[in-house]
């Protein structure tokens, strides 16, 4: 930490135990012990009731007296009722896509992107494999979830999320909640920002690269981090194809873009060009990059970019001088960027500093215009909010809540205030600091990405949970912590564990999306109709057929699935046959789903009405193997099997 921060408190009391500030990796382990820090905790008896009602799976019987502690009765989700958000939760290193309902907490659904999913078949299907692609890793480190948006609003069509573990990004449709795209980026190293165009619609995908590599990265430089760079990257959000990429000075680390489709604008914390710790916090002050989106389109319809290696994407120059690009100076390793749903600013966490830096579109405007001299004219203001900021999100009201990760605590400011400061007059702008546990990364409000933003409810992602649930061995969960944020004050409401380890979420309410969701898949959907197509060309009529076909050592075994029964009771093959089975859920009624397990060969696939699914396989194992169903789908889901009997 640079300085201690002149810590505005409001109304609440101020803190004594700075010693547990005082570093952010000691303090994980401080909080759970240190007596000071855990009577802090104690003052706060909202927090303490959460944390009595805090259990797996989100709020049951006794989070439901959290929820009457924080006056919520309304909002409780009974058996039966439906949640009003989607919660769209990121899982990190699991590399899943997660749907939880809000503010029930419940977890509805996950959505394997880049990982393997043995419960659907994610890694194991062709239908999945042609979205991985063969061979593909099935581990990721999905951070960011965001959802297409029209006009600054969303649209219900997609999510995009990035894996920073293999350099991908993909695509998640709304209507099956199925990826379907997962594409590589080149000439870079790690995606971590993303964010999808406002306006008009979505438009490009931004994604950011926070490793520098050499490009091209073939082995030609290597210990020679003076031609280590990172670019930024625009992917066509339709075609999921790469439109350009821009070469900037520094790293990059999150990203995000305004409400008129002009510009975007990344952190950078490594301006030091460094490769080790200590080189990456040489600098007090690193950058916002801007990046001016019709100037670097203007530069690629002119022809004025190259291309590097065997990639084909332009690569726009967008290092300093450039006439594309805008280097804010900001304190110090900066990470969260977050726009405000007035579209009027962007907010940059300073996370070595105590600060958020605030910036203003239509100054940024004015100094692309040439209107204004130094980069630093684009600041607006630059509160002091507490140790260890991340990310800011907003209630569309005029406040900002900001994530202090060292702190422990969630600061709730007036962004009119923080201006007001930063232009010499005496005012408070911090409203309220709540505790929460332990260690808050992202956080994230309903809406509050769009200009739709409610101000209903906010998610504190904490990294630590620490005492805060029954002991799972030395792995802890999470804790994600629903806040309400609908009043003056923020109450906290429920202590949420979390599988590893989500990083961000999207809160999207349900009347945007909740009709656009179908029940029953669609025969002719893109998701299998490559496997439809090679039905056809055997005369297969997927509906009605059950049967066997034979090209050469190539064997194609199609059956159809009613419930309690497949299409096929057996079938023959010979040792050493690739054998494709396809199977077909006949059963177009909802929640039906069937399942197609095959013993003893590490295949399993779910089917869901109208859905059909194939798996490709070397039967290499003389012998009767059977096969069966997996998906408790009637009273004789038991007697739902057959054998495939393979000649030696
Ligand atoms: S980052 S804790 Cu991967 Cu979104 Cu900020
Ligand atoms: Cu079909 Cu169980
Ligand atoms: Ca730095």
């Amino acid at each position: 930490m640079s300085k201690q921060p002149q810590l505005n408190t409001g109304e609440l009391p101020s803190r004594a135990d700075t010693d547990t500030r005082a570093n952010a990796g000691a303090c994980g382990a401080e909080g759970a012990s240190n007596p000071a820090r855990r009577n802090v905790l104690k003052a706060s008896a909202l927090a303490s009731l959460a944390g009595a009602g805090g259990i797996a799976g989100g709020l049951g019987m006794k989070s439901a007296l959290a929820a009457d502690a924080a006056k919520l009765p309304e909002d409780y989700v009974a058996p039966g009722k439906l949640d009003e958000y989607y919660g769209i939760w990121s899982s990190g290193q699991s590399g899943e896509l997660r749907l939880i309902g809000m503010p029930s907490m419940r977890e509805l659904m996950r959505i394997p992107v880049f990982n393997f999913d043995g419960a659907i078949g994610w890694g194991i299907t062709n239908e999945s494999k042609r979205v991985l692609g063969r061979n593909a890793p099935l581990n990721g480190d999905l951070h960011h979830p965001h959802m297409s948006l029209t006009h600054g609003r969303y649209d219900g069509r997609y999510i995009y999320v990035n894996d920073k573990a293999n350099t991908r990004v993909a695509r998640v449709r709304c209507d099956v909640w199925r990826t379907d795209r997962i594409i590589d980026i080149p000439n870079v190293q790690a995606i971590h920002g993303i964010r999808p165009q406002r306006e008009p619609k979505t438009g490009y995908v931004f994604a950011n690269a926070e490793f520098r590599v050499p490009a091209p990265n073939d082995g030609r430089f290597l210990d020679d981090p003076k031609n280590y760079h990172s670019m930024y990257t625009a992917i066509d959000g339709e075609t999921m194809e790469i439109a350009w990429q821009v070469l900037v000075d520094g790293n990059l680390d999150n990203t995000e873009t305004d409400y008129e489709g002009k510009y975007s604008a990344s952190t950078c914390y490594n301006s030091e060009g460094a490769v080790t710790l200590a080189g990456y916090m040489q600098n007090e002050r690193d950058w916002v990059v801007v990046f001016n989106i019709p100037r670097i389109e203007a530069a690629v319809r002119a022809g004025k970019f190259k291309t590097i290696g065997n990639s084909k994407v332009p690569v726009v120059d967008g290092r300093h001088g450039s006439p594309y690009t805008l280097y804010v100076p900001v304190p110090k390793n900066p990470h969260g960027i977050n726009a405000t749903p007035d579209g009027k600013y962007l907010t940059a966490n300073g996370k070595l500093s105590p600060t958020t830096t605030v910036m203003s579109w239509a100054k940024i405007d004015q100094w692309f215009a040439g209107k204004l001299k130094d980069p630093r004219d684009v600041v607006v203001a630059e509160p002091q909010l507490g140790l260890g900021p991340l990310h800011t999100a907003y209630d569309g009201r005029g406040f900002a809540y900001t994530t202090l990760f060292i702190d422990s605590q969630i600061v709730k400011w007036s962004i009119a205030d923080a201006i007001a400061a930063y232009q010499g007059k005496k005012v408070n702008y911090i409203r309220q600091k709540l505790d929460v546990n332990y260690q808050p990364g992202h956080n994230h409000s309903s809406m509050g990405e769009t200009r739709d933003a409610d101000g209903k409810w906010l998610v504190s992602l904490n990294k630590f949970s620490k005492d805060r649930f029954l002991p799972t061995g030395p792995l802890h969960p999470d804790n994600d912590q629903l806040i309400d944020i609908s009043g003056d004050q923020m109450k906290l409401v429920a202590d949420c564990p979390v599988y590893s380890e989500p990083h961000d979420v999207t809160i999207v309410h349900r009347r945007f999306l909740m009709d656009k969701v179908r029940r029953v898949w669609d025969r002719a959907d893109p998701f299998f109709a490559e496997t439809v197509k090679q039905a056809k060309t055997h005369g297969i009529d997927l509906e009605k057929d059950s049967k066997v076909i034979r090209h050469g050592r190539k064997v194609f075994v199609y059956m159809w699935s009613a419930a309690p029964q497949f299409g096929l009771n057996e079938f023959k093959v010979r040792k050493g046959d690739e054998v494709t089975i396809v199977v077909t859920n006949i059963d177009h009624i909802e929640d039906l789903t069937h399942g197609f397990c095959l013993a003893n060969h590490g295949i399993n696939m779910e089917i869901s009405p109208g859905e059909t699914a194939s798996v490709t396989f070397k039967a290499d194992k003389a012998g009767v193997y059977w096969y069966y169903c997996t998906f408790f789908c009637h009273a004789l889901h038991l007697e739902m099997r057959g054998r495939m009997l393979v000649e030696a």
